[in-house]
């Protein structure tokens, strides 16, 4: 073991043994919280548990090495960090795992997340940025395995772009790109593939990130020879290694209850991570999980009693206990105090988090039951609503639940009577019931007044010498604008930087502002979202660029579970503003005709979802966007970019607004509604339909998220009496989405003559080819006779059966 002298020339003995004594007893708090933590859920005080227990020593260290501006990026076995860098009290940990819905209290998520998930708040209550220079720095954890990976490499990178980027603010970001970003993940995630694609991102990359894998060789029941080759992650990571030809990583290991080696390697680990920008692997092995993986169930089940022995000899709050004595640095006698007074207070923070997210609630149902009772005096039906009365009040830890469930249920009982009591049992219920879902719901999108609904319309300006120009023209003048306009922005995906795009929107960007701008990635979908995520987490405007829709599934999961609850998750105290650029919609084939629309829509709520049917729409978008703190996917038609458009001569500065649909053809016969590439078939087949005597009126979408916000497609329909949504997307897809809106949120049935209709494509994947999308996507002739045929149901003499 490191001789205690060896490990800080500049700290006199005493001083590190008070920094010693004050680490075990973080150690010991963290330890009562995961015992107390566990108690609490088996006696049925919160719903489940997952703990730090067996991994607190090496946070310890992590702790020592992490400065502020450094961000971490982890799991749910980090209570102890946590609680090291001052970030997390017993009593916030127990309101996290009772889910206090109060953010004072319960700062980790205002229990939208099960404990052990944590953050740090970047955004005062206004949404404004804090000082992230001055703080430690916390993503918001996320249950998916290996899902705290992709955002991990964007909060490292941000520090590269910020030594590098000689023009943006970082005042509030960054003190010249010095700040490491910290991963935390078990043993088990590491078979994960966002795992392997941020390593070797990384090392390509060459940003300051320090994973640290927790490896207690299991993933629940699951033993290391069935997640890992060799059953060492860091052995068959070799290949990573930097030497002295080849960047790469460095990789370390160390074993998790060696106190004074963790402390000598973490600041190594720093050390080379902050000075040279070079990733660093510490693998951290003979790790332990003392209560076993989580409250659901115990590891006596699947590990064998030698195991179960070794656990328990080489815990690592034992060894540390132990190397103290050891050391003499305490007594024996002197620990054991230490450890009685911890537990003490550990319990009095516990019954006080209890209490203090009990109490309200209690007042709350208090509350009821005097209005309750009130109503039984007043009602014909006094007899049961008294039993109501009675079963509420003597619930002894109420929930909200309980109380809201027994008030509704009064007001059943007097339905018809009109009395004082009942009305104030309605108000307080509505009120009480606002109030609530208001703390469960809100925040899904930004609130402030930087939500992209807030951003006014700029119209395009054109002149009499403006020029008809291929359409990606305007995509890539615009570019150029908001590069030179906003410094914070940069623009990263396949082919995105040299090329500039495959459709060359970029064309001669990464000459003008340097390759860290326009930059080219590896094919590696996932992580070039995570990139984003981290570098927008850290105050920069970054735009992803997927290659084609169809291939934003390979980062589905990461929009799905990252980007979209970022701003959800910590109640508007984090936000990621990242635009992610895709185009896609109807071309070529299974994989370059995407239009898988209703999945995106339904899995990524909390991200805007845009689909503009032109390049100056799209670009008006991007253009809206960096004036907003909402994140987006914005797809560009993908058989768009030849086509011909004015070219306007306010680059940079028009905006598309956001959640308003806009009306192309006006007509009075019907309402058609599509977006996109499909729109130009609406379009052609309603001028068609003016040929046999239809009025189409046709309206564009253009942003599904949100949707048509002004309810302009129901004052169409009420002129109408008829509407037909025309889609690209499989039958129930995002027609069905958008019929959703129209009947249940704009109530469009009571202006309805004809039966409300969906046209989609085939159930299947287009096929290739002209014909292939004939014959798998609507056409401008199918688009026509469907109408035709909604026509003819009204009017058969009008319209006579046209097949
Ligand atoms: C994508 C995904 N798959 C499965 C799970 C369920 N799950 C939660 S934790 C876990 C095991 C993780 O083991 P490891 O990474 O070694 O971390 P440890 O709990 O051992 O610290 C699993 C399978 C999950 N949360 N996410
Ligand atoms: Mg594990």
């Amino acid at each position: 073991m490191q001789s205690l002298t060896d490990l800080k020339d500049n700290i006199s003995f005493d001083d590190f043994k008070a920094e010693v004594l004050k680490d075990y007893k973080v150690a010991v708090t963290s330890r009562e919280c995961s015992l107390l933590g566990r108690r609490e859920v088996l006696t049925g005080k919160a719903k489940f548990g997952i703990f730090g227990d067996g991994k607190e020593v090496p946070q310890l260290a992590m702790a020592k090495a992490f400065k502020k501006g450094d961000w971490r990026s982890g799991y749910y076995r980090d209570q102890t960090f946590m609680m090291a860098i001052g970030e997390l009290t017993v009593e916030q940990f127990f309101a996290g795992l009772y889910a206090n819905t109060n953010l004072e209290l319960e700062p980790m998520s205002a229990g939208r997340q099960m404990g052990g998930h944590f953050v740090t708040h970047s955004l005062d209550e206004n949404g404004n940025w804090k000082d992230l220079t001055k703080q430690y720095n916390s993503s918001a954890d996320i249950s998916p395995t290996a899902g705290q990976m992709p955002r991990l490499l964007g909060l490292a990178q941000a520090s590269k772009i910020f030594k590098e980027f000689e023009n943006v603010n970082a005042a509030k970001f960054s003190v010249n790109g010095n700040e490491v970003a910290w991963g935390t993940i078990g043993n088990a995630s590491t078979s994960e593939g966002l795992f392997f694609e941020t390593i070797n991102a990384a090392g390509v990359l060459q940003v300051p990130m320090i994973t640290s894998i927790w490896d207690d060789e299991y993933g629940i029941s699951v033993h290391a020879k069935h997640q890992t080759t060799k059953e060492n992650i860091s052995e068959i990571l070799k290949g990573f290694q930097r030497d002295k030809d080849n960047k790469g990583f460095e990789i370390l290991r160390v074993k998790g209850w060696d106190y004074a080696n963790l402390i000598e390697t973490y600041i190594e680990a720093g050390t080379i991570a902050r000075n040279e920008h070079v990733p660093v692997i510490i693998h951290v092995t003979e790790l332990t999980q003392p209560q076993g993986h989580s409250t659901s169930g115990s590891h006596e089940r699947y590990k064998s009693g030698e195991r179960l022995k070794w656990e328990s000899e080489y815990d690592c709050n034992k060894k540390m206990r132990e190397w103290i004595i050891e050391s003499n640095f305490a007594t024996n006698e002197t620990l054991t105090n230490i450890e009685r007074t911890i537990k003490r207070e550990v319990k009095q923070q516990k019954t006080k988090a209890w209490n203090t997210f009990l109490d309200p609630i209690k007042k709350e149902r208090n509350e009821l039951v005097t209005l309750i009772h009130e109503l039984s005096k007043s009602s014909s039906n006094s007899v049961f609503i008294s039993k109501l009365k009675e079963t509420l009040e003597v619930i002894s830890e109420p929930t909200r639940k309980d109380i809201l469930s027994h008030g509704r249920k009064a007001l059943r009982y007097v339905i018809g009577e009109s009395t004082l009591e009942s009305t104030k049992l309605k108000n307080w219920i509505n009120e009480r019931f606002k109030a609530i879902q208001h703390e469960f719901s809100s925040h899904l999108y930004c609130e402030t007044d930087k939500s992209a609904l807030h951003v006014t319309e700029v119209k395009p300006a054109y002149n009499d010498t403006s020029e008809l120009v291929d359409g990606r023209i305007i995509i890539r003048d615009n570019f150029d604008a908001i590069f030179s306009k906003h410094p914070e922005t940069l623009v990263f995906g396949e082919d995105t930087g040299n090329i500039g795009d495959v459709n060359q929107g970029l064309e001669g960007l990464q000459a003008k502002y340097g390759e860290l701008r326009v930059a080219d990635t590896g094919i590696r979908e996932a992580t070039i979202i995570g990139q984003g995520i981290g570098m927008a987490l850290r105050g920069l405007r970054p735009i992803a660029e997927i290659q084609y829709l169809d291939y934003v599934l390979y980062a589905l999961n990461v929009i799905s579970d990252d980007l979209a609850t970022t701003h959800y998750r910590t109640k508007g105290r984090q936000k990621a503003p990242l635009i992610i650029r895709t185009r896609g919609h109807r071309l070529e084939g299974i994989w370059h005709s995407g239009s898988q629309m209703g999945g995106l829509l339904n899995l990524i709520r909390g991200v805007l979802v845009l689909v503009p049917r032109n390049m100056t729409k799209a670009a008006g978008f991007y253009n809206t966007l960096l004036e907003s703190d909402d994140p987006a996917l914005v797809v560009e038609c993908l058989n768009g970019y030849r086509l011909k458009e004015r070219l306007p001569a306010n680059m940079g500065n028009f905006k598309t607004p956001i959640g308003v649909v806009e009306t192309v053809k006006d007509g009075s016969d019907i309402t058609l509604v599509s977006y996109g590439s499909t729109l130009r078939l609406v379009e052609e087949a309603a001028k068609q339909l003016t040929t046999v005597g239809i009025d189409a009126e046709v309206i564009d979408i253009q942003s599904l998220v949100p949707f048509d916000i002004h309810h302009d497609i129901v004052k169409s329909i009420a002129k109408t009496n008829r509407i037909v949504v025309i889609d690209e997307d499989v039958p129930g897809g995002a027609s069905a989405y958008i019929m959703d809106k129209i009947l249940n949120e704009q109530n469009a049935f009571e202006f309805l003559d004809s039966a409300p209709k969906t046209m989609s494509a085939n159930a299947h994947r287009p096929a290739y080819g002209n014909d292939g999308d004939y014959f798998s996507k609507p056409s401008t002739e199918d688009i026509f006779e469907f109408v035709y045929d909604v026509m003819h149901e009204l009017s058969p003499i009008d319209f006579p059966k046209l097949t």
